[in-house]
């Protein structure tokens, strides 16, 4: 009883905690976090954190992109990461001129083998190798798909600004144009932008599960975007943020990234199950994830063809079934007589 009070507790007093009742610690590592006052950062070798391209250190943040066309800028930790269980929370803030959707692109948290390489995914090279989470503010699809005067099905939209997970494996693309949407394992609306209030993006993985969650809403909790089972991640990877702008733009702020090392109580079976090093990042039955790729449903033509033929099928059946009733029937009198 005491235990359950004791969690309990733990829910309301800190955004960590154990959602299948085991219990975690979480312990702050300075060395893959960023924060003010951002000593060193962009001028000292010496610094964990080292900026790239236009990205830029003031007071009050690191700001990955101006609110300016086409820039891209970038800030990657300098070591790898071992840890087996983490959580990262960002403090973030994209703000712009732009009216909604006049604004873009957006900015990527990562994960990945690589680091330090500009490139088209919200600043970081395509077919990278590890966790991308995006908080695209730009729907390219839909304009894509209003320009050729087509809509969405109700059921395949998706409400911008959003955020998304991706996991690469050195081969697989981002499709910009359609805003990652057959790569996407799972994400959430988030309207993040020129907000008064702290923004937050939470990433957790523990125990192979991947957990991303929000705090946008100025309310001082999280509210879920995706939770993925079964997602394999290498260890030594390297932490960074990075965002773009092109024709539409906005300030990608970075306020300060904290990394927490989970420690995390496994049973033998968990134990001997995740003992095999992983060496290519994947998904557990990515497939089943993603239940809109292949098409957008059935058109109403396509229904009303199915039906028709259906009931084709079906007469066809009953016609066949009372001829062959009829032929019995009439056999059996035959032999009767
Ligand atoms: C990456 O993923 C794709 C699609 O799931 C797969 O076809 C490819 O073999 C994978 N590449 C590696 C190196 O595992
Ligand atoms: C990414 O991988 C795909 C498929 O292997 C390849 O066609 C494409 O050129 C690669 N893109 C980059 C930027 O390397
Ligand atoms: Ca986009």
């Amino acid at each position: 009883m005491m235990r359950w009070i004791h969690l309990a507790l733990l829910l309301i007093a800190r955004p960590c905690f154990s959602d299948d009742g085991h219990e975690m610690e979480e312990f702050l590592k300075r060395e893959y976090s960023l924060s003010k006052p951002y000593q060193g950062i962009g001028s000292s070798g010496s610094s964990h954190w080292e900026l790239m391209g236009d990205a830029m250190v003031t007071i009050d943040q690191v700001r990955l992109t101006p609110d300016m066309q086409s820039k891209q800028g970038a800030v990657w930790s300098r070591m790898p990461c071992h840890l087996k269980d983490w959580e990262l929370q960002v403090h973030f803030k994209i703000h712009g001129q732009g009216k909604k959707n006049l604004n873009g692109d957006g900015l990527a948290i990562w994960y990945t083998k690589e680091r330090m390489e500009p490139g088209p995914v919200f600043g970081n090279q395509d077919n990278f190798t590890g966790l991308g989470v995006f908080v695209d503010t730009y729907p390219n699809e839909e304009k894509y798909l209003e320009a050729q005067k087509k809509r969405y099905t109700p059921r395949s939209e998706r409400i911008f600004p959003y955020v998304i997970a991706m996991i690469g494996n050195g081969t697989i693309s981002y499709d910009h144009d359609r805003d990652g949407r057959p790569t996407e394992l799972g994400g959430c609306n988030a309207m993040v932008r020129n907000l008064k209030h702290d923004t937050f993006l939470f990433i957790r993985y523990v125990r192979r599960r991947l957990t991303v969650m929000i705090d946008i809403d100025g309310q001082h909790e999280w509210r879920d975007c995706l939770d993925i089972p079964g997602v394999r991640l290498p260890e030594g990877y390297y932490f960074g943020a990075s965002a773009l702008t092109g024709d539409l733009s906005d300030n990608h702020d970075l306020i300060s990234l904290k990394l927490y090392q989970l420690t995390v109580l496994r049973s033998k079976l968990e134990e001997e199950e995740e003992e095999e090093e992983i060496k290519v990042p994947s998904v557990d039955n990515v497939d089943l994830l993603r239940p809109y790729t292949t098409n957008e449903g059935m058109s109403g033509v396509a229904i009303f063809f199915t039906a028709l033929f259906s009931m084709l099928g079906l007469f066809l059946l009953i016609v066949v079934g009372l001829v062959l009733y009829s032929h019995w029937s009439e056999s059996r009198r035959k032999r009767f007589y």
